[in-house]
């Protein structure tokens, strides 16, 4: 047996630059050096979405002098790494003694010192340089034929993924930056669903496709603007077959990843009304060729057409739910989204399960408002692909908003309300990226 050291370390990286090769070659003088590459969905929750993929990455490592083996890294933390490998040296850079990957260092620490191992650290030292790479490969992923393929490859990589609905640029930003560190790993949504009730909300209007397509857009584009994470586009109804035509290619030139239309025809209204108010289910052939007409003028791959079920919604039954979500399917819908406004998840699971018996492909999305308890594991468990939350932002953001605005009538002055309800300008100036 060998009596040189095993060393280990962690690469992210899809741009490679000098700085990772000194770091890989003091690492390499350590002893045997075992890269672990993290795979795209660990990347894309602690970083940004990669570039390159886990594969590619590998690749590269392995060509890498002074790499001697090279691995895939599941989990951004070190346990299954310590427990599988036991290296005598695991290296990192001193950056992450701050910030949200301390308590992962510390595990490290602790992992290593059961067994006499050690962290050897390097000092981190921030490079203009690099940072305007890295800051251009961030550019890359807003730009279309980049964003449009990310839903895709995260619906591959993870099998689930969670959606926050914005409807505009500031909402957008939350929905970008906003993460939380648990058990040791980060957690970010996915991507955003660009809502129509969320987006007439914001306009005063109702939810009955008064706001229209070039509006729509154009909130669409505001959000691109400053954001980098695929869109979903909540398409209504989708419009006249001929029209709809347009609007897939529409999309697909800028970058959106997902339509999503539903089978109401004539004047279409929220389905959180449900039978409180008059709508019309429009036909399975209709709808039908609508999907076939839609899958048929796009140009990409990449762009998907998901077909929404509104039968539960309508009280129609789950067998009418059933058989339309296999129409649905077999006309090229790439999805199904299957919506319920009842609290209890009985019967939306009730669908998922007959139906994933049925069909392994189709992308499953569900848009649990009414049904809030259940959560994104048990949706996976199930078989479901895409969660979104749908309107949250909105549903917090304007009450907040009221309460401000009475708080200032009732005292005449700003004061309590800047107290209780304010951001700092300093801390909504933080949420503004600078070019
Ligand atoms: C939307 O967000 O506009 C939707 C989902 O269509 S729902 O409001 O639940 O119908
Ligand atoms: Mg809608």
């Amino acid at each position: 047996m060998s009596d040189k050291k095993t060393v280990f370390m962690s690469m992210s990286t899809d741009i490679l630059h000098g700085g990772h090769i000194n770091i890989i070659q003091k690492a390499a003088a350590l002893g045997e050096l075992t890269v672990g590459v993290l795979s795209d969905e660990v990347v894309s929750s602690y970083k940004r979405y990669p570039l390159l993929s886990c594969e590619e990455r590998m690749k590269i490592a392995a060509g890498i002098n002074g790499v001697s083996r090279v691995v895939k890294q599941n989990r951004l933390d070190y346990q299954e790494v310590i427990t599988e490998l036991r290296p005598d040296y695991i290296v990192h850079g001193d950056d992450w003694k701050t910030g949200f990957q301390k308590p992962i260092r510390e595990e490290c620490i602790r992992l290593l010192s059961e067994f006499g191992g050690e962290l050897i650290e390097f000092p981190f030292t921030e490079n203009e340089e690099y940072g305007r790479i890295e800051a251009a490969a961030r550019s890359q992923l807003s730009i279309p034929d980049i964003r449009r393929g990310r839903l895709k490859n995260l619906l591959a990589a993870k099998g689930l993924v969670t959606c926050l609905e914005a409807h505009s640029g500031i909402t957008g930003l939350i929905v970008e930056k906003t993460s939380v560190f648990q058990n040791g790993a980060v957690r970010q949504f996915d991507g955003m669903w660009v809502s129509s009730l969320c987006d007439s909300t914001a306009k005063g209007k109702p939810d009955i496709e008064l706001v229209d397509f070039s509006s729509r857009i154009k909130t669409i584009d505001e959000i691109m603007e400053v954001t980098t994470k695929p869109i979903v586009m909540d398409g209504d109804t989708g419009g006249l077959t001929e029209h709809f035509i347009y609007t897939v290619r529409t999309l697909e030139r800028m970058g959106v990843s997902a339509i999503i239309i539903e089978d109401k025809t004539g004047l279409k209204k929220n389905s959180l009304f449900g039978t409180e108010v008059p709508q019309t289910q429009d036909s399975i052939e209709n709808f039908c060729e609508k999907i076939t007409a839609g899958k048929k003028a796009q140009k990409t791959s990449e762009f998907m057409i998901i077909a929404r079920v509104e039968s539960l919604i309508l009280e129609r039954g789950m067998d009418d739910a059933l058989k339309r979500a296999r129409a649905y399917s077999a006309a090229g819908a790439d999805g199904i989204m299957i919506h319920s406004r009842k609290k209890e998840p009985d019967e939306i699971f009730r669908f998922i399960d007959a139906f994933r018996k049925e069909d392994k492909r189709s992308v499953l999305v569900v848009v649990p408002t009414s049904f809030n308890s259940v959560t994104e594991e048990e949706f996976k468990l199930r078989g479901v692909n895409i969660v979104i939350y749908a309107n949250q932002l909105t549903r917090s953001g304007f009450p907040s908003m009221r309460k401000t605005a009475e708080t200032i009538l009732e005292h005449h002055r700003a004061k309590e309300a800047d107290e209780k309800y304010c951001m700092s300008i300093k801390e909504i100036i933080s949420l503004i990226p600078e070019e």
